[in-house]
């Protein structure tokens, strides 16, 4: 065979393989293979192809992202209407609902045991895919149902979408149609770092998936983290599916798309509110926000014989979930102060039923979120609180503004101690510059050094720490080995016995870990790894107190941001006051030998990056031999960086060594690299 022959048969297998990974990683969430062995797939098959541009096909699994943005959307006709849903409120809507079923299709009384295919409510943006022999011709937003906006250059950027059908025997034309959505974990994600830049957030992720979708950029939809699954068909041609909508769904998974795990067929009404209430408990665990649940009457020609009117079937209804957004009037704006001195505004809001519980206050995070929304005392506002999450206020009503509202402008002095507030250049956050002056500031560190990961103190509460700092009792952490059995058996809800086991309690914490003890100061980015990190460079306190901000650079994990803080704090003559009297009162832990870095070895000089995870050595292991190798182990990726070594589930920091052009090894090329010193 000719050597073009030879590339062209490599390419379709490395594809088929690609194909094949991509449908197990993103469809059945079930991979077969490490990330490692994937991305190498991908690189051979990059490489043939710039070797062979002439053998490039828009359904390779390497041409999902294009380089152009498109200059304006065009219109798609839906052949078929995209049909919206009714809704059911209550379980009586429902059986309503159930009746009218039952009657047009003359079935028998109650008939309960009419077969319902039960899914969840994505809450995300409808679309229709269009497959022509099995190939991704067209994607299309619902729009009014009737026609829609043409967004195929960002259909292809999500990976749940199939470029291509996989198996065999499936229509040569099919439209599928379903929702896109945003996970929550990648929303929150995503807001979190535009609030830092000081950028637009998105309200929720609803809008976040169809605002992704409506990008001129295919690059930027490729950034958002997006996924979809389908849940029904529209045009079909030249070819059979199955007569059960169940069935349909089935079979669409087995072409490769990607459906709801979490659907179900179900009997009659009880099934369906079985499964509403099962789904409901658990609407909150999801990695994706839904609104409620869909009934569908299982059977496609039962389906065809009910039809439907205007724009929604009369085969189908949405039960809807207790809303997660609400209305209701702000009465107030705060200003709340952390542990750090973060000044944090929070609407005082009209109490309001939302998510499952009455919610009367809802963060701002911050000042630039505050002026963007705009939010004033007297506004109508919406609040969300979806999940676990702090409520939050999503937007103003403009329309309901009343007369003669102003601006919140942020405080000149903090609510609290009357410190000066300020902003760091380049800071979204305002902070109280007061320290441990201000009674917030040191409430909330006395709250973190008691907390179990820290001291671990037990039975010294928030409310008792309050007290005792309102009365100007604790000041420091330090004060808090001063306190006496009798002072604290005469506060406030507090009993001889409560207050000996508290004392008990203190004592007991004075024998601690170097690595507790530094997190329990509370410095600022200094978590429990990073502690950890310190304790065990360092070995002991002493040799952190008097370290460099270099030294402090050749700690795992700290990099120059956190090297400041650190050296910032014990730069503080009251920081170092208050650790001589916390271990003058007893406190103490064992110190090690530090973990010393070698001045010397093979791989002096070089910089390291672990990430993933790998199969014959831990990330620490790892970490060790390059070390004792001389080698530096740092956190993040940057130009410095000379290898990142990369193990299983790798994610973003070997994305950046890529991007970055740094080199990468896996686990056997660093093996080879460590066998060849
Ligand atoms: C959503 N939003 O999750 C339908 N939907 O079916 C589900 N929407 C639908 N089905 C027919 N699961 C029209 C809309």
């Amino acid at each position: 065979m000719s050597k073009s022959g030879d590339s062209v048969k490599q390419i379709e297998s490395l594809r088929d393989q690609i194909r094949h990974h991509n449908y197990r990683y993103h469809v059945l969430d079930d991979p077969e293979v490490p990330d490692a062995e994937y991305d190498r797939l991908v690189r051979q098959l990059q490489a043939l192809e710039r070797d062979h541009p002439e053998l490039i096909t828009s359904d390779s699994p390497t041409q999902r992202v294009g380089d152009t943005p498109i200059k304006a959307f065009g219109t798609v006709e839906h052949r078929l209407p995209m049909l919206s849903l009714d809704n059911a409120f209550s379980a009586d809507e429902l059986h309503e609902f159930h009746r009218r079923v039952i009657d047009r299709l003359e079935l028998e009384n109650d008939n309960d045991d009419l077969d319902y295919a039960a899914e969840p409510k994505l809450d995300g943006a409808a679309v229709s895919l269009l497959y022509v022999d099995g190939r991704l011709e067209r994607g299309a937003t619902r729009g009014d149902g009737t026609r829609g906006e043409d967004i195929t250059h960002n259909v292809r950027t999500i990976d749940a979408i199939p470029l291509r059908l996989i198996g065999k025997d499936y229509p040569s034309t099919m439209e599928v149609r379903g929702e896109v959505f945003m996970p929550k974990a990648g929303f929150e994600a995503y807001n979190q770092r535009a609030r830092d830049a000081g950028e637009k957030t998105f309200v929720n992720p609803r809008n976040a998936a169809a605002g992704s979708l409506r990008q001129l950029d295919p690059r930027l939809t490729a950034e958002r983290p997006l996924d979809m699954y389908v849940y029904s068909v529209g045009v079909v041609e030249d070819g059979e599916l199955p007569g059960r909508h169940s069935e349909v769904l089935d079979q669409l998974q087995e072409w490769g798309l990607k459906t709801c795990p979490e659907r179900k067929v179900v009997k009659g009404v009880a099934g369906c509110l079985a499964f509403y209430d099962d789904l409901g408990g658990r609407r909150d665990s999801l990695s994706y926000e839904i609104d409620g649940v869909v009934y569908k009457v299982n059977s496609l020609a039962d389906q065809r014989e009910l039809g439907f009117v205007s724009r929604a079937p009369r085969w189908a209804i949405a039960h809807k979930f207790p809303a997660q957004e609400e209305l209701t009037v702000v009465q107030g704006v705060e200003f709340q102060v952390g542990r750090t001195g973060a000044v944090t505004p929070v609407a005082r809001l009209e109490p309001v039923f939302v998510g499952g519980v009455t919610v009367s206050n809802a963060t701002l995070h911050n000042i630039d979120e505050l002026r963007r929304k705009d939010v004033r005392v007297g506004d109508t506002v919406i609040v969300r609180r979806a999940g676990d999450v702090i409520p939050e206020v999503v937007s103003v009503i403009d329309g309901r503004r009343p007369k003669g509202t102003k601006p919140v402008r942020l405080p000149r002095k903090c609510p609290v101690c009357g410190s000066k507030v300020s902003r760091e250049e380049g800071e979204a956050v305002a902070r109280c510059t007061g320290g441990l002056y201000c009674p917030a500031q040191r409430a909330e560190e006395l709250k973190h050094f008691v907390s179990r990961r820290a001291m671990d103190i037990d039975g010294l509460g928030a409310k008792l720490i309050e007290q005792l700092v309102a009365i100007d009792r604790i000041n420091t952490p330090a004060d808090l080995y001063q306190l006496r059995q009798e002072e604290l058996a005469a506060m406030e809800r507090m009993g001889e016995k409560s207050a000996q086991n508290l004392v008990d309690s203190i004592e007991k914490s004075k024998g601690t870990t170097l690595s507790r003890f530094l997190y329990s100061l509370g410095i600022r980015e200094v978590g429990e790894a990073t502690a950890a990190s310190l304790a065990a460079h360092f070995g002991s306190l002493a040799t952190i107190l008097s370290a460099s901000e270099e030294n402090l650079l050749a700690v795992t994990d700290v990099g120059p941001v956190v090297a400041s803080r650190i050296r910032a704090f014990f730069d503080e003559d009251h920081n170092l006051d208050v650790i001589k009297r916390l271990q003058d009162s007893g406190v103490h832990w064992a110190e090690t030998e530090p973990r010393a870095a070698p001045d010397d070895g093979p791989l002096l000089g070089k910089t390291f990056v672990l990430t993933g995870s790998l199969s014959g050595m831990t990330r620490d292991e790892a970490k060790e031999r390059i070390q004792s190798l001389g080698g530096k182990v740092t956190g993040s990726v940057s130009k410095k960086t000379d290898f990142v070594i990369f193990g299983e589930k790798a994610g973003s920091k070997l994305t950046k060594a890529q991007q970055l052009e740094v080199a990468t090894l896996d686990e056997a090329q660093f093996m080879k690299l460590l066998a060849g010193i």
